[in-house]
């Protein structure tokens, strides 16, 4: 037997929202408008070993009329579910009030009651007919108080919702982490004995998922690191003069699939976690929008002085340090000396970031090569922005539905909470990949970046 639910309540008190945040499913219909909600839709929440279902239900419309109806059938306590019964089998009930049939349907049907109210707007009288018509139905139930704009009310609430429902919690679908939306899965199972073991499992199979999802995010960014720091396209030519020619074909081609595979890894990332409708390209992101806007890499990246520590941890030689040390440095006057959009872009212009080059062939002929990036600062700025999008779409719940705002990430700060074997085995791995070196076990050195 599954577990099921039923979200009722007054019209466009976030309802659908609940549904879609706790089912993890962003393709819920959720809007201003009240009355969004026309029928009852069953939205299955299926776990490895386990499951339960929501109902999302339209609002109740007339629920006065509703009761007056029930009520003048004049019954007692232990009339009360057949009464209801019976106002679901009338013709025309069904005419005069479609909306509390459907809400209804499914909880005689043995659904558990999840009553909806918004914490931000004041209780009323109003209410008091839902929660009647509630529990004449005498199945299990709690309420939600959905602080929609604020807590303003929720005490208020509180002491009203408790003369009618064991069971109150106040829970925001826009806002409630994992942990939050355990815990209220953890009070659903008090509502039925029998659905305990059921929903326990959903929660021990949820928590596995999680860490899934994280281990899945932190092998795309391997992936994604190693693919973009070794990519290189080339051309072959008859002359060396002609090379000229040629790098800005090449330089575009380069970029062009750069950008692509970063898009895809985020479009994939999204998908790890079931954002299906959130649609960000790379091009959207308010800030910095381009993997080869380099006078913004500072802000992904490390800068040079952090440079200059990360070689020092991962051991680098001489050679290699300076290296490092002079591109920070490259950044900051990107960034500083030559002001955001002046000096800095033409400077660090993106022809700057991946050598090209022209090679003699042994069969004659040349090859025109641009890439692969060689600015030991590269895998930082993949990782930080990586790391930013990670944090937010990980972050995110379904009920969410505006854009995401993109902000710079101090990736540093993230490194510098890492212990500090895995900060060197970090600056390691970075300074092998620019040097297009394997890196074993890339995906391990990363997870503890993604929290
Ligand atoms: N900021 C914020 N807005 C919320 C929250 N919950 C719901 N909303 C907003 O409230 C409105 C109604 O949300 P829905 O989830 O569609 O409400 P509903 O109860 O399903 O509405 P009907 O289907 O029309 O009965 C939407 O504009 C939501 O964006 C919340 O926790 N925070
Ligand atoms: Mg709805």
């Amino acid at each position: 037997m599954r577990p099921v639910f039923a979200v009722v309540g007054h019209p466009n008190k976030g309802k659908s929202s609940i549904v879609s945040t706790l089912a993890r499913n962003d393709t819920i219909r959720i809007s201003q408008q009240s009355g969004t909600t026309t029928t009852a839709d069953c939205v299955r929440v299926e776990t490895a070993h386990a499951g339960y279902e929501l109902v999302d239900t339209p609002g109740f419309q007339r629920p006065g009329k509703v009761l007056e109806w029930l009520q003048q059938k004049g019954v007692a306590a232990d009339q009360r579910v057949a009464v209801i019964q019976q106002f679901l089998a009338d013709e025309q009930c069904q005419q005069r009030f479609p909306d509390e049939i459907r809400l209804l349907t499914p909880i005689m049907q043995g659904a558990a009651i999840l009553y909806v109210v918004d914490g931000s707007r004041p209780f009323g009288v109003e209410y008091e007919a839902e929660m009647e018509i509630l529990r004449w139905t005498g199945q299990p139930s709690m309420a939600l108080i959905n602080p929609i704009e604020n807590e303003d009310y929720v005490e208020s609430w509180s002491k009203a919702l408790a003369q009618y429902f064991k069971i109150v919690r106040v829970f925001n679908p826009f806002q409630a982490d994992f942990a939050k939306q355990l815990a209220l899965l953890e009070a659903f199972a008090h509502l039925k004995p029998e659905w305990r073991e059921a929903l326990d499992q959903v929660n021990q199979d949820l928590i596995q998922f999680r860490e899934q999802q994280k281990q899945d995010s932190a092998e795309l960014l391997a992936r994604l690191l190693e693919d973009l720091c070794q990519y290189r396209v080339s051309q072959k030519v008859l002359e060396k003069s002609q090379a000229d020619v040629v790098y800005p074909v090449l330089a575009e081609k380069y970029h062009h699939w750069m950008r692509q595979r970063e898009q895809q890894t985020i479009t994939e990332l999204l998908a790890v976690y079931a954002h299906f409708q959130t649609k960000i390209s790379v091009d959207e992101l308010h800030l910095p929008p381009d993997l080869f806007d380099c006078e913004h890499w500072f802000m992904w990246g490390l800068d040079k002085q952090q440079l200059a520590i990360a070689a020092a941890l991962a051991g680098a030689t001489a050679g290699a340090a300076a290296d490092m040390v002079v591109a920070g440095h490259s950044f900051m006057l990107g960034a500083i000396g030559g002001g955001i959009l002046g000096f800095g872009s033409a400077w660090l212009g993106a022809d700057k970031l991946q050598q090209m080059k022209v090679k003699g062939l042994p069969l004659g002929g040349f090859e025109a090569i641009c890439g692969p990036v060689s600015n030991p600062n590269f895998p930082y700025v993949v990782i930080g922005r990586f790391v930013y999008l990670y944090q937010q779409i990980s972050r995110r719940n379904h009920a969410q539905r505006t854009p995401l705002v993109i902000n710079p990430l101090n990736l540093n700060e993230q490194i510098e909470q890492l212990d500090k074997a895995d900060r060197k085995a970090l600056h390691a791995a970075c300074a092998r990949l620019i040097k297009q070196k394997t890196v074993d076990s890339l995906s391990l050195l990363l997870l503890p970046l993604l929290n």
